[in-house]
């Protein structure tokens, strides 16, 4: 153990997103992680080629096939069917084609990568930000607080619903990204002045 680090200090990957970027929430999004007690560790803004955003986004049909179950779910409970949006009901073909729209867009404009380090670090930063489709993301969330978006208009518009962030889902995504946006000289120790009156 080093310090305050324990078997439960986590470090995760949050990038905003080109709609966060240009909606210029680039502060307000850091200020909500640094308030909370997460060490910024990390820090960047990269535009982002295709093959760097499709590498970002696992391709196991575990992922596409929860990104499309979820889909469908919303339209189930919203009485549309998914095939009108997707041409299929098959969830695994639904997140293909949402893996693609999210690489794409991932090139619009730069984005900002950080890593914030701390303890259950990967749920916490989950729940300040919020559930996925903004339209249900409880207010008090980044996507809560900053977007109604949801896959009945963006589906419609054959896009990405844009949630302003990600942060990675777990330890796994965490490592990958981590790896995936930066090199190891680029990350940070340091202490945090409030880590003795907080621990
Ligand atoms: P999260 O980002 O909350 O972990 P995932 O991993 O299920 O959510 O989905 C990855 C990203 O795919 C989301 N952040 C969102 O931008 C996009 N997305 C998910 N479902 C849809 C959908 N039906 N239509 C458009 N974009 C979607």
């Amino acid at each position: 153990m080093k310090g305050n680090q324990t078997d439960k200090t986590e470090r995760t990957v949050v990038l905003v997103k080109p709609d966060g970027v240009v909606r210029g929430l680039v502060g307000e999004i850091i200020s909500r992680f640094e308030r909370r007690g997460l060490k910024l560790i990390a820090l960047k803004m990269v535009w982002p080629t295709r093959e760097h955003a499709d590498k970002h986004y696992p391709s196991q049909d575990e992922w596409f096939s929860s990104v499309g179950s979820r889909t469908v779910d919303f339209f189930k409970e919203h009485g549309v069917a998914v095939k009108e949006h997707f041409g299929t009901e098959d969830p695994i073909e639904i997140g293909k084609q949402v893996k693609g729209w999210l690489a794409d867009y991932l090139t619009r404009s730069p984005v900002v990568a950080m890593v914030l380090e701390g303890f259950h670090a990967i749920a916490v930063v989950r729940k300040l930000t919020g559930s996925t489709y903004p339209v249900e993301a409880a207010p008090g969330t980044i996507r809560g607080d900053y977007s109604v978006d949801t896959p009945a208009v963006a589906n419609a518009q054959k896009r990405v619903v844009k949630n302003i962030v990600h942060a990675s889902g777990n330890a796994q995504e965490a490592a990958h990204e981590i790896e995936h946006w930066f090199n190891p000289e680029e990350i940070h120790d340091y202490k945090r002045a409030e880590e003795e009156a907080m621990f």
